[in-house]
């Protein structure tokens, strides 16, 4: 399998550490790709222009993130990650799609702020940081029901956790949120999360 990928996507991260966690790693190998400078190469695999795309043993392209961590589970993992049916599948499903909002909404901030100045909307980075901070706060709330089992929502988080930091400065160590935070420290010693670290 060939994985298209850039070193600080939290997406790509996230697929690298289920990639990990169910011992496929050295199956999968990466090609970088500057999804701006490199548009014709992304666009051929995914229309989006966006990284990660997989591309199958037999040519087959996957994409977004939710769906390559589904398959490598699926097809290659035996389910581990992610239940096939029930209860539990849903709520993994859901956790993922909050973890990978924080991703695209502080992503989104990012963007913003880098504008130059006369183009820049402070509201519309509000307005994006506050999905950042509710999102936050809803897994706060609820971070002592997670327990050290890994699923496919719990990497989700932690991949996501260990981004938004990167380009939030208000992020760092996570002040409003010490739960979370001692949580996502503790998962995020396993060896499938310090072989991923992202490096700025
Ligand atoms: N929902 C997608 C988001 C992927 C995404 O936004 N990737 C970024 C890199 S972190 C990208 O390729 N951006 C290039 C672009 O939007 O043109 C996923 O989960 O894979």
């Amino acid at each position: 399998m060939e994985l298209l990928y850039s070193p600080l996507s939290p997406y790509v991260r996230k697929v690298m550490v289920v990639a990990h966690e169910l011992g496929i790693a050295d199956r999968i190998r990466t090609t970088r790709i500057d999804t701006r400078a490199e548009r014709d190469r992304i666009v051929g695999s995914n229309p989006l222009g966006k990284i990660p795309a997989l591309i199958t043993g037999a040519g087959a392209v996957i994409y977004d993130s939710p769906v390559i961590c589904e398959y490598l589970d699926a097809e290659h993992g035996g389910h581990r990650l992610l239940p096939a049916n029930g209860a539990r599948r849903w709520e993994i499903l859901t956790r993922m799609a909050l973890a990978d909002g924080l991703m695209d909404a502080a992503i989104l901030v990012r963007h913003e702020r880098a504008r130059e100045p006369a183009k820049r909307s402070d509201e519309w980075a509000a307005w994006q940081l506050a999905k950042v901070s509710a999102g936050l706060d809803a897994l706060e709330a609820r971070v002592d029901t997670f327990g050290d089992a890994i699923d496919l929502g719990q990497i989700a988080v932690v991949c996501a956790m260990g981004y938004m930091p990167l380009r939030l400065d208000e992020l760092v160590g996570f002040p409003r949120w010490p739960g979370l935070r001692a949580w996502a420290d503790r998962l995020g010693a396993r060896d499938a999360f310090r072989r991923t670290v992202p490096v700025l």
